[in-house]
């Protein structure tokens, strides 16, 4: 038990805040089992939720001490601060710290949230009984509204145990949102009720591809694969997000990228007679027919599936996919063609326009707002759909410019499944070259927007984690780490601020030795793969 200790710097809390000041003199607060976490009802949760952290992180236990208001502040102790004025932007916080309390000022339990991780991070990792905070005031607050990070878990699949790390994760690096990738054509990955055959037939295929998907012969492992999430473990992981206010967007991908549940669900298709599969190979955009077909019964599954989805999840916005529709099995099929001349649907981008309408104004009925990959605004959709951007700058563009509100993912260098190397032994990854510099320097809001004054209808951005090549927890850690903890900076720090070498020197001291203690992969040749290097 080691208890000479220096302090940790505010100077290199990860992503960077706004503003750090340090008072005239030296005074530091000692921190010891004899100080109390002091808060107020509403905040219980993440009074324990900090409690847990620092004990995990310092092996110094606190007590929790509850109080109706903060008019006695002479004790000791990790004051959580609830402010009733709108001191700072949403979701700030400020921490300020003098030799007889630490005091965490907050308006929401998200700001709250921020302001812990940050406060965690002026302590060591180790097992210590005293830890002296230097006297500061830290004032902080995120550049953009939302901060995401996707996990695909139909690929491959990960235990509950791995979501809620991956959360911890998320909430560690001041992220809000985390979008999960529930369903596509390689399986159905969340419990329901109405429709069982989509978990009993859709959550399993019969084998995977081994390699990549362009190796000529095509290998495969001939070992049945799959599982689901139960409605119980998604309440599970819900409560442990909103904890940690960590919002989760659900994503049920339509009207394309359901093979799936095609497969369990024949009938939906514009082939009901022919022998579906869930797919077993990855990359089926044109090359599989994997398309709803428009008729009652689909718009009937339509609704209730994602009421089942809106009874587990609170989120106000709902992710209905739209990527890759391909429109060549709507136009072979005589039945598709008589329900667009019925609604006079001139082509099948307005028929791929009317699906993601008709959930859009089902979820808009319960309150809910509905988000979808770029692809949704081929044809002439409502304004009042966010549009995830996976493209590049033209469909960032092209979508604020027509109005859309615009969550900024681009291919390059927001996909954490390119690779982060040249190097031709590294890890099998889709392609691409999306290295750890990239992720950093990228500026969401692309410059012709700003120019064009539309630089507010960029609401924020997000990483994409696609897992085809993804098949265990370590490399989906090594694929993300330490490429999201650019990105938390690239979303959270004011662009003036932001310095790479500087961001590396914090990397080393902050993040990489956080990667360790939760016992993470992560990719260790970063240094030697910048933005010098050209792609392949
Ligand atoms: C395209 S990005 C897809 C995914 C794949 C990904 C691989 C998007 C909305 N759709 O289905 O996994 O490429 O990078």
């Amino acid at each position: 038990m080691g208890s000479l200790v220096s302090a940790q710097k505010a100077d290199m809390i990860i992503p960077q805040p706004v503003q750090i000041s340090y008072p005239k003199g030296r005074s530091t607060f000692s921190l010891n089992a004899q100080q109390p976490i002091i808060y107020t009802a509403a905040f219980e949760q993440q009074a324990i939720y900090l409690q847990q952290l620092i004990h995990q992180q310092t092996g110094i236990r606190l007590n929790l001490s509850l109080v109706n208001d903060f008019t006695n502040l002479s004790v000791e102790g990790i004051y959580l601060i609830p402010e009733t004025m709108a001191l700072q932007p949403a979701e700030g916080y400020t921490i300020r710290i003098n030799q007889s309390t630490v005091k965490l000022f907050f308006q929401e339990t998200r700001g709250l949230v921020n302001g812990i991780q940050s406060l965690l991070q002026l302590m060591p990792i180790g097992q210590y009984t005293t830890i002296p905070l230097q006297a500061v005031t830290i004032e902080d607050y995120p550049r953009f509204a939302y901060r995401g990070m996707h996990l695909d878990v139909v690929r491959h699949m990960f235990p509950v145990s791995y979501i809620k790390k991956y959360i911890d994760y998320l909430a560690f690096h001041k992220f809000n949102t985390f979008h999960w990738h529930l369903t596509d054509d390689q399986g159905w990955r969340i419990e329901m009720d109405a429709y069982p055959k989509l978990n009993s037939i859709g959550a399993y295929r019969a084998e995977t591809l081994i390699g990549h998907f362009k190796d000529s012969p095509a290998k495969y492992d001939g070992i049945r694969y799959g599982g689901f999430y139960t409605k119980a473990e998604i309440r599970e992981i819900v409560n442990y997000a909103q904890i940690r206010a960590i919002n989760i967007i659900p994503e049920i991908d339509i009207p394309g990228h359901s093979r799936a549940a095609i497969a369990a669900y024949p009938e939906l298709s514009t082939k009901p007679d022919t022998n579906w599969q869930v797919a077993t190979t990855w990359g089926m955009y044109n090359r599989q027919n994997n398309v709803l077909a428009p008729k009652p019964a689909t718009f009937k599954f339509l609704e209730t599936v994602f009421d089942e989805l809106l009874e587990l999840f609170p989120s106000p916005y709902i992710h209905v996919g739209g990527d890759e529709c391909s429109k060549i099995w709507w136009k072979q099929d005589p039945n598709t063609q008589a329900f667009m001349k019925e609604k006079g649907l001139k082509n099948e981008t307005a028929l791929q326009t009317y699906f993601i309408e008709f959930i859009a104004k089902h979820l808009a009925k319960k309150n809910r707002q509905t988000i979808g990959w770029h692809e949704i605004n081929e044809g002439d959709l409502d304004t009042s759909t966010i549009v995830m951007n996976w493209g590049t700058e033209k469909q960032a563009i092209e979508a604020a410019s027509k109005g859309f509100s615009v969550i900024n993912t681009p291919g390059k260098p927001f996909y954490f499944d390119h690779y982060q190397s040249m190097d031709p032994n590294d890890s099998l990854a889709i392609h691409g070259y999306n290295p750890l510099e990239a992720v950093y320097q990228y500026n969401p809001i692309p410059a012709a927007i700003l120019q064009k004054g539309l630089g507010h209808k960029i609401i924020g951005g997000q990483a994409n984690v696609w897992t085809e090549y993804m098949g265990n927890d370590q490399k989906v850690d090594y694929m993300i780490f330490p490429r999201m903890t650019a990105l938390s900076e690239t979303l959270w720090t004011p662009a003036n601020k932001k310095n790479y070498a500087n961001f590396l020197e914090r990397l080393t001291i902050t993040a990489i030795p956080r990667y360790q203690f939760w016992n993470s992969s992560w990719f260790k040749d970063y240094k030697n793969w910048d933005l010098s290097k050209s792609p392949k």
